[in-house]
């Protein structure tokens, strides 16, 4: 685990950069501005972020015609970060270029720390997450207990994937069996998925995608864009072959993308996480999001219990009790330790 505390020296100048981006943004959204005001703004019109290069963002018009294109829009200086799934207020301009005028209010935001322990927005208006773990690059429990307190957190529903099901051998099976019952006796949602051969789980999988929009979260490498692809069956999708040395993912999906499934309902494709990172919560949200402790909370004889070896501690209790499992307790325990380091921003 890797603790990023910036000193104020790293602070200062993670500050100054951000200054100064946020005045060249402001200063190429000015001349955007009067680039299409030269041409004439269409009328204010609703629209859903697509995705998000750099500066630009992809809208597509809430009424788009059938072989109408998406639009490379700006958004104007005084509107705060934008992400893919947003709904916007936006009015177009020549070239399928356009100005993004407001930004609608969000349902839900799904948030994660970048590399500075800075706080990132993925995707809004998200109500499924998908995490997808594989037989390869090797699955972490604890890292699939982060996406799954961040969803209870958020109370959006989420679900485990454990994809490459093509892959399980003799070696991996006991272990990839017992991730899997973990979290089915937690009641979530599990399914075997393989992204090379859709077909055997594909009436699940698309029961539970249908008209919502679902986000695929997890770690580089596991198969979200090939999921995507495959159940769309569009493959100008970017996938990308694991490093032969490290067997890990090489960050194929740069950005967040936002794609329609045909029978109703979104999905978005989300850049694989290049550590475990952070979340920005208390240590009270943090065990509200394991599920299974909810019933014991309120239950230790202190109330500043930290559950760790203070006598009459309830969920202590329940662990010895076989009501909270090893792999749970320990990932609870690590994501614990990690809070201190949290700064807010
Ligand atoms: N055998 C097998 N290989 C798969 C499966 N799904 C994906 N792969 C392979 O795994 C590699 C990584 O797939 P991607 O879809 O790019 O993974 P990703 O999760 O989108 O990775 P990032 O974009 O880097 O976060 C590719 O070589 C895929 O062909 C699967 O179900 N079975
Ligand atoms: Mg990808
Ligand atoms: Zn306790």
């Amino acid at each position: 685990m890797s603790k990023r505390k910036l000193n104020r020296r790293q602070q200062w100048r993670i500050e100054k950069i951000q200054a100064e981006k946020a005045a060249r943004v402001k200063k190429k959204t000015q001349k955007a501005d009067s680039e299409l005001l030269g041409g004439e703004l269409g009328p204010e019109q609703e629209g859903l972020i697509i995705a998000h290069f750099g500066q630009s963002l992809e809208v597509e018009a809430i009424n788009k015609a059938p072989d109408e294109e998406n639009y490379r829009c700006f958004a104007r200086a005084n509107i705060d970060a934008l992400v893919t799934g947003d709904r916007v207020v936006w009015r177009a301009g020549k070239d399928q270029t356009g100005i993004i005028e407001t930004r609608l209010t969000r349902d839900s935001l799904l948030q994660r720390p970048d590399n500075y322990g800075q706080l990132k927005p993925v995707a809004a208006n998200i109500d499924r997450i998908l995490v997808v773990v594989a037989t390869e690059p090797k699955p972490f429990a604890n890292l699939i207990d982060r996406y799954l307190v961040a969803a209870e957190t958020l109370e959006i529903k989420p679900a485990i994937l454990f994809n490459k099901s093509d892959l399980i051998n003799e070696e991996n099976r006991t272990f990839i069996e017992s991730l899997r019952c973990t979290y089915e006796n937690l009641g979530y949602e599990v399914l075997l998925t393989s992204a090379m051969d859709l077909a055997q789980c594909e009436s699940e999988l698309t029961d539970w995608l249908q008209n919502h929009t679902s986000v695929f979260v997890g770690q580089s490498g596991v198969g979200k864009s090939s999921l995507i692809r495959s159940i769309l069956d569009d493959d100008t999708i970017r996938v990308g072959a694991l490093s032969q040395n490290t067997r890990k993912g090489t960050h194929t999906t740069t950005t967040a993308k936002l794609f329609h499934l045909p029978g109703g309902g979104r999905l978005v494709d989300s850049p694989g996480i290049r550590e475990f990172g952070l979340w920005h919560i208390n240590e009270n949200e943090l065990l509200a999001g394991f599920i299974e402790f909810r019933p014991y909370i309120g239950y230790c004889k202190f109330r500043d219990c930290k559950h760790e070896q203070e006598p009459g501690c309830a969920i202590k209790a329940a662990f010895e009790a076989g009501e909270i499992s090893e792999s749970r307790m320990h990932s609870y325990q690590h994501i614990l330790a990690t809070l201190d380091d949290v700064e807010t921003h």
